[in-house]
């Protein structure tokens, strides 16, 4: 008899017989997040009809172009809870303050921040996008409706885990048993596992970053580019460059081939001084998958997961992947490189 599949939902409920005291809620939740990545990834497969095409005319809470795809895809994951008991607290960069479901409140146990269209830029040209979420525990002996009660850092994260919609569709997800992939099998609307116990190799072969910045980066950060890109075969050089413009889809292949992914600080820009991701929901889940797979994420000279959030909607600069490659990186910052 050849083995059955193991859908996302079979997996999730087997990980919860190991833990008699779970009550399920958690189970239930990445289900939902498993339906509303497939309702997106059905949308995003026949884009090029028409109906979701193009922008909303509205502007988001960072300045950007609202465009139909993110707003539609905001509202499946807003449907996804609602009337579920499951969510109190929605946060999204596509909305400026959290949404508290009322009808959730009384007895939700959870919090749960996303992207839900990351690389939006990308949808135009028919180019891998992804959504990206965090479940924290329901701020505890707080107002939840104060925005400093979800204040917290990536350290609290529950789970974190994203969707990147490519050539196939593939969720991921951390928890603190380590990191898992499923892909979605369209034949019979199922997430399957595909990839277990995802490790991300130590050190890689690329390096990923928005180059045609690079007149706006510190020194440092130029140095370190420089580096990977001489030649020195002993060590593996030079690099090569791979940048998709996605976070989502330059992070999958970063976890999965190794390597290091940067969105620096942008001294030229102060809109930017920052860098341009989102520390709560894109920087924030990215960050505990890689340490989840044996990585490593800083902000150059700090652990992402410990850095103590002061709004909703912060960016901050981001140096991910490969352990080794990414102390490089810190150890350039400090400027204490080759
Ligand atoms: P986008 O604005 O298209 O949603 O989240 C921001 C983001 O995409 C990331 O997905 C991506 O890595 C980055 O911006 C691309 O920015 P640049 O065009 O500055 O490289």
């Amino acid at each position: 008899m050849t083995r059955q599949p193991i859908t996302l939902t079979r997996y999730i409920l087997s990980q919860q017989q190991v833990h008699p005291e779970a009550t399920g809620e958690l189970s239930v939740l990445l289900t939902q997040i498993g339906l509303a990545a497939k309702i997106i990834s059905r949308e995003l497969s026949r884009l090029g009809f028409g109906a979701l095409q193009g922008e909303t005319g509205d502007t988001n809470v960072q300045g950007e172009e609202v465009k139909r795809l993110d707003r539609f895809a905001n509202d499946t994951f807003i449907h996804a809870f609602g009337h579920s008991g499951l969510v109190c607290t929605l946060i999204s960069e596509e909305m400026e303050k959290p949404l508290h479901l009322a009808e959730n409140c009384p007895h939700a146990k959870y919090t749960l921040l996303f992207d839900p269209v990351d690389g939006s830029a990308n949808i135009d040209v028919n180019a891998a996008v992804g959504s990206i979420f965090s479940i924290y525990r329901r701020p505890e002996g707080r107002d939840h409706t104060s925005p400093e009660a979800n204040l917290r850092p990536g350290t609290e994260q529950v789970i974190a885990g994203y969707v990147v919609y490519g050539p196939g569709t593939m969720l991921v997800y951390a928890d603190s048993r380590g990191v898992q992939g499923f892909t979605l099998d369209r034949g019979i609307g199922e997430f399957l596992l595909s990839h277990e116990k995802i490790r991300i190799p130590a050190k890689g072969k690329t390096y990923s970053v928005n180059e045609g910045h690079s007149g706006a980066w510190h020194p440092e950060t130029r140095r370190f580019i420089e580096h990977l890109k001489a030649k020195d075969p002993k060590s593996g050089r030079p690099y090569s460059a791979r940048y998709i413009g996605a976070f989502v889809a330059d992070f999958h292949r970063t976890l999965i081939s190794g390597g290091v992914f940067l969105y620096p600080a942008d001294t030229a820009n102060p809109k930017k001084p920052s860098g341009k991701l989102r520390l709560m929901y894109e920087v924030n889940p990215m960050a505990l998958i890689t340490e989840r797979a044996g990585g490593r994420a800083s902000t150059g000279t700090q652990r992402v997961l410990e850095v103590t959030p002061t709004s909703l909607h912060q960016r901050v600069p981001v140096i991910i992947g490969s352990a080794d490659d990414v102390a490089l990186g810190e150890k350039f910052a400090r400027g204490e490189g080759a």
